[in-house]
């Protein structure tokens, strides 16, 4: 019998390796209301978001990806297999999945308050986050993209961070979401080059959208341009194309050390005035996406 990489990959999935609770697709279609429209909570890159509820009553949000494409396959796997290794205030959490009948769902905790993009492009909804929740916002994300980057025992780029991947619970704590182009790195592994670039051009380093080249740099230039965006309130369109990227900026950011942005973020929080805070900010986001200084 010669199984496909496919069925493999699924096989692993539903091995203990995971140690994720697997629904039977009888569970999900309950939970959901037969996936219809009225509890869709949008559409996400790979297909649409349904919000159920466990036997316990935990409310969860259901990713139900496409069934068209292979690609999809690749992202399930990948996402699955990278998430249930991962607990973190700042990640959703995966609860389950299910690969019954040719279907791909994976199972989230449910976020409550919708994806940040909804709240900062937005003046009317904006002008309701003060900036003590803005900072809490920003140092989540920080320590989210921390652990992914080097709390967690692996380490992985999450290669998409930007305002619609973060979500935010009933308290408005921000988790990082969406990890199917997530990559993880072994041993020592710091970086690596793809042909195949996925991400979002506004948010991508240029060195990743022109080379494909990417490592945890790459997530820090990303949440460079998220941290402007949530000091400005406006999509950033000077990174909207990669030749803008690379006239305006040059080589991303070089030099990150990864304890010094926290740091960072903590001092500016300190900082005795808004002004001066928001200031502060925003020199840190651009010190995200800068040119190094010291690679000249
Ligand atoms: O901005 P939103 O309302 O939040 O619209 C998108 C949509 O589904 C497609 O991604 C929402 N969504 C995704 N995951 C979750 C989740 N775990 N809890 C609540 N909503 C979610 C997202």
């Amino acid at each position: 019998l010669k199984l496909s990489p496919e069925s493999v990959a699924l096989n692993k999935i539903e091995s203990e390796e995971w140690e994720l609770p697997l629904f039977d697709f009888k569970t999900i279609i309950k939970a959901t209301d037969n996936f219809s429209q009225n509890n869709k909570l949008g559409e996400g890159g790979f297909g649409p978001v349904y919000k159920g509820m466990l036997k316990d009553r935990q409310e969860i949000a259901v990713k139900r990806l496409s069934n068209n494409s292979c690609q999809g396959l690749d992202e399930f796997i990948n996402e699955v297999s990278c998430i249930a290794k991962l607990q973190h205030r700042n990640l959703v959490t995966l609860v389950g999945c299910c690969t019954e009948k040719g279907e791909k769902i994976l199972i989230y905790e449910y976020m409550a308050n919708k994806s940040l993009d909804s709240y900062i492009f937005d003046e009317k909804i904006r002008s309701s986050m003060d900036w003590p929740k803005r900072y809490t916002i920003i140092i989540g994300i920080a320590r989210g993209l921390l652990y992914l980057h080097q709390d967690s025992k692996l380490r992985i780029i999450h290669r998409d961070l930007k305002a619609s991947n973060i979500l935010l619970d009933h308290e408005m704590n921000p988790k990082i979401s969406d990890f199917g182009m997530a990559r993880c790195f072994e041993g020592s592994q710091t970086e690596a080059n793809t042909s195949r670039i996925v991400g979002t051009y506004g948010y991508m380093s240029p060195e990743y959208a022109i080379d494909g080249q990417f490592s945890v740099k790459s997530d820090v230039f990303s949440f460079g341009v998220l941290l402007i965006e949530i000091v400005s309130g406006k999509k950033n369109r000077l990174f909207s194309h990669p030749d803008h990227s690379l006239n305006l900026l040059g080589h991303a950011w070089k030099c990150y050390n990864e304890g010094m942005l926290l740091g960072l973020l903590d001092e500016a929080m300190l900082e005795s005035s808004n002004q001066m805070q928001v200031f502060r900010v925003i020199q840190i986001g651009l010190l995200c996406v800068q040119e190094d200084p010291t690679d000249r």
